[in-house]
């Protein structure tokens, strides 16, 4: 008889000279990121922002589809499309980073999703808010996490699932987080949540709950897979580790003059040039952006473009006079909250919310 366990293993860190397996392949084949040149827009184009499904996606109907408000309340409530659309609309421009970016340039490598630098993208969410809909449903007293769980079912490490997330019921109240029913002006493409996704401004990928059909408020802390085993910071795989929450602060480079097909490594022609990027965070306000053209060497201030998202990247921008020879670029971001990015990894056992300072190469040509 075959049990999950015989088709799921555990959770593994790469042997050390590993390369890349076909299942992470498989995965990377499914999970696009963005290509960096989309940097250049502010609003990432839907067909251009990261994509991270754990299982399949659902096939749901959207004339038919129902969100579940119930748990610890005082009144479920039951709602179609249509009676989310009639309530209160708000567009909102959020970041959106899977908490694994960044995984590949740890050493030794978490097996799992294998995110480069890519897994990123800018959109604008329109929805109705979600704290007055859980207000109306009335949250009952001693109420601790709000259950969110998508259409998707699948099985994870030998645990059979359908995607659920808790989060705290102080976040979940906040006027941020909204229930979107539209990306970039247009219906929530399938990939994306089609008909109905969580948007938690300022929180890594996952608590954004995609295909979500139900809401549950819980009078203790949600134990399941999501968040008890996965999306934890751990060094050993036995421990209890943290939780990840709140996107890191990190700047990217948006890659200077061409590529070489195989290798990516940028290419330029001497002279004055721009380099530029995004920066976000999600514990406070971009306030500062140095960029390094000498490999760490030395660090100068980029210009950092204000913004009034508060939970959207920020655009930099740094100008640059080159002459011929090999470059190591980076940027690094500084936030409100004193936060900035490590310039050597810190290393944990799912490889999340590494906010490492990104090392781009470029070579300047002779003329
Ligand atoms: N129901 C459901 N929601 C989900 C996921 C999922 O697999 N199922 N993946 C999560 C993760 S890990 C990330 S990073 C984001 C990715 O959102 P995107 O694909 O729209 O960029 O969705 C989150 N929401
Ligand atoms: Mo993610």
């Amino acid at each position: 008889m075959t049990t999950v366990d015989d088709l799921s293993g555990p959770a593994r860190v790469a042997e050390a000279g590993e390369g890349i397996t076909a299942e992470e392949l498989r995965l990377a084949a499914r999970n696009h990121g963005m290509p960096l040149e989309a940097l250049r827009y502010d609003v990432t184009p839907a067909g251009l922002h990261y994509l991270l499904i754990h299982y399949d996606i659902p096939d749901l109907d959207a004339a038919s589809h129902t969100l579940t408000v119930d748990g610890h309340v005082d009144t479920p409530l039951h709602l179609d499309l249509a009676a989310l659309r009639a309530r209160p609309r708000v567009t909102r421009r959020v970041t959106l980073e899977c908490a694994g970016n960044g995984r590949t340039l740890l050493e030794p490598r978490p097996v799992s999703q294998p995110w480069v630098l890519e897994a990123v993208g800018n959109a604008e969410w329109t929805g109705t808010p979600l704290a007055p809909l859980l207000r109306e449903a009335g949250v009952g007293d001693g109420a601790v996490d709000v259950l969110f769980t998508g259409a998707d079912h699948g099985i994870e490490r030998g645990v059979e699932q359908d995607y659920q997330r808790g989060l705290p019921v102080a976040e979940a109240l906040r006027e941020e987080p909204l229930l979107a029913y539209e990306m970039n002006g247009a219906p929530l493409l399938p990939q994306h949540g089609a008909p109905l996704r969580l948007i938690v401004p300022g929180w890594y990928g996952m608590a954004h709950v995609k295909w979500l059909r139900g809401i549950t408020v819980l009078d203790r802390a949600f134990e399941g897979y999501q968040n008890a085993v996965a999306y934890r910071l751990r060094q050993e795989a036995g421990e209890p580790g943290v939780p990840v929450t709140r996107i890191e602060p990190r700047a990217l480079v948006r890659p200077p003059g061409f590529p070489d097909f195989m290798s990516r490594a940028r290419v330029l022609r001497p002279g004055p040039c721009v380099l530029d990027g995004r920066a976000w965070s999600g514990h406070a306000p971009i306030t500062r952006v140095e960029v390094t053209t000498d490999g760490g060497d030395t660090w100068a201030d980029a210009t950092v473009v204000r913004s009034d998202d508060e939970w959207a990247w920020r655009r930099w921008e740094y100008p640059w006079t080159t002459e011929p020879g090999r470059y190591t670029v980076s940027a690094r971001a500084t936030d409100a909250s004193g936060r900035t990015q490590p310039v050597r990894p810190q290393w944990n056992r799912g490889g999340f919310a590494n906010n490492l300072v990104q090392r781009v190469d470029v070579a300047v040509l002779a003329g």
